[in-house]
């Protein structure tokens, strides 16, 4: 039977549900029934329930869409220099959007000054501050399937990238595997629906025993973590791509931003990228005059792996977790987050909620509790409407620098 409220809706009002609960329960958190049936089972089981779930299928889906994202690249061997270009244009972005939340986050501090250190310290297991070489080192998994087994993300992450790239050079030769690992992917995406089912009553459980354990003042990180996040986003869209855009490009950053308009308002309202991938196609052909046989590639490739807002809002929510649970990150563990959220973004599914899911594994990688994910989640529908809008926005970026570099004559009226 089709529930009348989408999922998204649903989030929101176990948002609103859990905080008035906490913060009815807070009065009387101390009273021994309270804190034993209500805080420690009630809520524990709601919340941390929902978190194991998530946790059962990052995995597979990290494994599965990475694969196929890195096998659908097959056309950068084909399309050579254009190919090339548009891969480094897309990991360098990513990786900048990541530097720039990294930053951001640590001069707004969203978690600074609320600590919910008693409800999950003991189990975090923050990776030591390791030098730069034995991260990358790190990143090769000597035994590929140990490392499925102990969600080893970054290994995880470099297999199946390799894999995917095997698969696109073997081509026609491995149809079968292919067909095998696509319908994985469908699964792990199946998977991942089922446990969104128990979403809104895990964000309730969690957000419902944060309020009950800390009272109002719990609001504003959530508040500062949403702004934050907010405020990056536009950075990166005004002076990262409009900088690349005039320096790079030599294309009017406003003349670009009038003709992209109606795509990015696309991502905003669906929170999706698949969604706007029809308008995205339209407008870089009909707006701004750009080749098919460039559009074609760039705007369904960074469609798939190229998720810049995404990656800000992990960096941030990285942050902003490790903060509220009183945890110092190291420079290994930032760079750990870099690398992980910036491969990770490959396998981002374009789809509204999907990089919270993703953050699972980051925060997985860096050794941050997961419950973390909880308190982000309830407000991340209006995080996500900001952070897909930048993630179509990078995409047409690069497709009108890789246009001006190949000599092409694009719209300049
Ligand atoms: N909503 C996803 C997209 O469509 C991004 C995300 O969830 O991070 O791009």
């Amino acid at each position: 039977m089709k529930s009348k409220y989408s999922l998204t809706t649903k989030i929101f009002i176990a948002l609103v549900l859990g905080i008035i609960t906490g913060l009815l329960v807070y009065p009387v958190k101390d009273n021994p029934y309270v804190s034993k049936y209500v805080i420690g089972f009630v809520f524990n089981l709601l919340g941390n329930g929902f978190i194991r779930a998530i946790r059962m299928v990052v995995v597979p889906l990290v494994f599965f869409s990475l694969i196929v994202g890195a096998a659908g690249i097959e056309d950068v061997a084909k399309l050579g220099r254009i190919g090339i270009k548009t891969l480094i244009f897309y990991l360098s972005t990513t990786a900048v959007a990541l530097i720039l939340s990294l930053i951001g986050g640590n001069i707004i501090n969203p978690g600074k000054g609320v600590s919910l250190g008693t409800v999950a310290v003991s189990n975090v297991t923050v990776g030591e501050a390791k030098p730069f070489v034995d991260i990358l080192l790190n990143m090769i998994p000597v035994n590929p399937v140990e490392a499925l087994a102990n969600g080893n993300m970054l290994q995880i992450i470099v297999f199946a990238i390799l894999v995917g790239v095997c698969l696109s050079i073997l081509g026609e030769k491995t149809l079968r595997i292919k067909k095998i690992i696509e319908e994985g992917n469908a699964l792990s995406l199946k998977l991942v629906e089922v446990v969104m089912i128990i979403a809104p009553y895990g964000v309730y459980g969690l957000i419902s025993k944060t309020f009950a354990t800390f009272g109002y003042v719990a609001i504003f990180p959530l508040f500062k973590y949403f702004i934050g996040v907010v405020i990056v986003l536009f950075i990166h869209c005004l002076i990262t791509y409009q900088g690349i855009l005039a320096i790079v490009g030599r294309y009017n950053p406003l003349k670009f931003l009038k003709r992209f308009a109606p795509t990015m308002m696309v991502g905003f309202s669906t929170a999706s990228s698949s969604a706007a991938l029809p308008s995205s196609l339209k407008c870089m052909q009909e707006n701004f005059g750009i080749s098919k046989s460039i559009s074609s590639f760039t705007i369904p490739l960074g469609n798939t792996i190229n998720m810049d807002g995404t990656a800000v809002m992990q960096g941030i929510a990285t942050i902003f977790i490790a903060q509220i649970y009183g945890i110092d990150l190291s420079m290994g563990n930032y760079i750990t987050v870099i690398l992980t959220a910036t491969l990770a973004s490959i396998g981002t599914a374009g789809v509204p909620g999907a990089g919270v899911i993703m953050l699972g594994m980051v925060l997985t990688e860096v050794g941050l509790p997961m419950e973390g994910i909880g308190l982000v989640m309830g407000i991340d529908r209006f995080v996500d409407m900001f952070r897909t809008m930048i993630n179509v926005t990078g995409d047409a970026v690069c497709t009108v620098v890789i246009a001006k570099s190949e000599g092409e004559k694009l719209n300049e009226a």
